[in-house]
């Protein structure tokens, strides 16, 4: 996928419309989501153009993707939500229902989160 520039978390990260910032570091932003799922609802995004893990984890340098995976564990502590436990999920594109074309982690938490997957047709 192609990266659009004018996705709504490119504009977050420029400023141009607000957000409930939780984290930050120099390389990614945690923010909660707009319409939460779960008690603790958070989304942890990288601050480069990248438009889903597959693009992340073959573009992106080292030191994005430690900061990346550094600041997903530093908003669940943040968050409060390591001992009870939470899950972390990527949507990518059509079949994962991605909806914004910027990669992002949901973090759910803050109540027993049930079966992962539930299976088409059940
Ligand atoms: P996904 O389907 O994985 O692409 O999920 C996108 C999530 O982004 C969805 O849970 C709702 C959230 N979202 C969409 N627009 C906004 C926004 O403007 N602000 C915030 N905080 N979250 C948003």
């Amino acid at each position: 996928m192609s990266y659009d520039p004018n996705n709504i978390f490119a504009k977050i990260l420029r400023g141009e419309i607000p957000c409930d910032r939780v984290h930050e570091n120099d390389h990614a932003l945690a923010f909660r989501d707009i319409n939460p799922q779960t008690p603790v609802h958070v989304l942890v995004i990288p601050k480069g153009a990248y438009a889903d893990l597959t693009d992340f984890a073959a573009n992106a340098p080292a030191d994005e993707i430690e900061g990346f995976v550094r600041a997903l564990g530093e908003t669940a502590q943040m968050l409060g939500i390591t001992d009870g436990g939470y899950r972390a999920l990527t949507n990518i594109g059509e079949h994962g229902l991605q909806e914004v074309p910027h990669f992002h982690v949901h973090l759910f938490g803050g109540q027993p989160l049930g079966r992962m997957i539930k299976p088409p047709g059940k």
